[in-house]
């Protein structure tokens, strides 16, 4: 972790701060916080706005959330801060086991297969119309919903098998590959083809903590699409 130094270091309190805001990674690390019951101060932040860069910048450079700041320094990255959050409470929700291998090979085969085509489409559906990126552009979709379907496919395999991605049980593997899902409301990815993976998709919205993470939280709510 970087360590802080000046006014930055003085600022930060001793409970953890998780700045965020209700876009999908920092929804993911809220969501593992909250399913951990981790000892965290939940902060919205909006480290892009006008005026926001001199306070983030030091705690991310890429001034992007999830920001988990400690009085050591600042982690960001969602995947690391939920490792740190596990560490805190003692969970194996990140496992640290022989199972370990097993999590880190669907975290990264989510990153650049099953996740990032369900990015692609969210991000011409979502993401760039509440933020008036440009226009739709349906090349992009066409491509994403492609390459949906051939990584949903292996999923769908997958999880004929067995409830969650590793055999013993949910783990943060689970959030992770499904980052996407609670925005396909906007996304339109055709979750119903794939039987195992749309069972798999409910029973974490059964989870109160990654169905309704910003529940009692003060955070504006995201802008409309279109
Ligand atoms: N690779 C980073 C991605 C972080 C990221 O792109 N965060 C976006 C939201 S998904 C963000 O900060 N957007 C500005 C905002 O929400 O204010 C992670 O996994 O945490």
């Amino acid at each position: 972790m970087p360590t802080l130094t000046g006014n930055a270091a003085m600022a930060l309190q001793m409970t953890p701060i998780l700045y965020f805001s209700r876009n999908p990674n920092p929804r993911l690390a809220v969501a593992t916080a909250r399913h951990l019951g981790a000892p965290v101060i939940y902060e919205f932040a909006a480290p892009l706005a006008p005026g926001q860069a001199e306070k983030f910048l030091p705690l991310n450079p890429s001034l992007r959330v999830p920001i988990l700041a400690e009085a050591g320094g600042s982690l960001w990255e969602a995947d690391a801060i939920a490792c740190r959050l596990s560490q805190l409470v003692g969970s194996e929700f990140w496992r640290t086991g022989t199972e370990q291998p097993d999590m880190i090979r669907w975290l990264s085969w989510s990153r650049d297969n099953f996740m990032q085509a369900c990015d692609m489409v969210h991000f011409e559906r979502g993401t760039k119309l509440r933020y008036r990126l440009g226009t739709l552009d349906p090349t992009e979709v066409a491509r994403g919903l492609a390459r949906f379907r051939e990584t949903a496919a292996i999923l769908e395999a997958h999880l004929r098998r067995q409830n969650w991605l590793l055999a013993s049980g949910l783990s943060y593997a689970d959030f992770r590959m499904a980052v996407f899902l609670p925005y396909n409301d906007v996304a339109r990815l055709p979750l119903a083809e794939y039987p195992a993976v749309a069972a798999w998709h409910d029973r974490l919205m059964a989870l109160p903590a990654w169905a309704t993470p910003f529940e009692g939280l003060d955070a504006p709510e995201l802008p409309s699409v279109g």
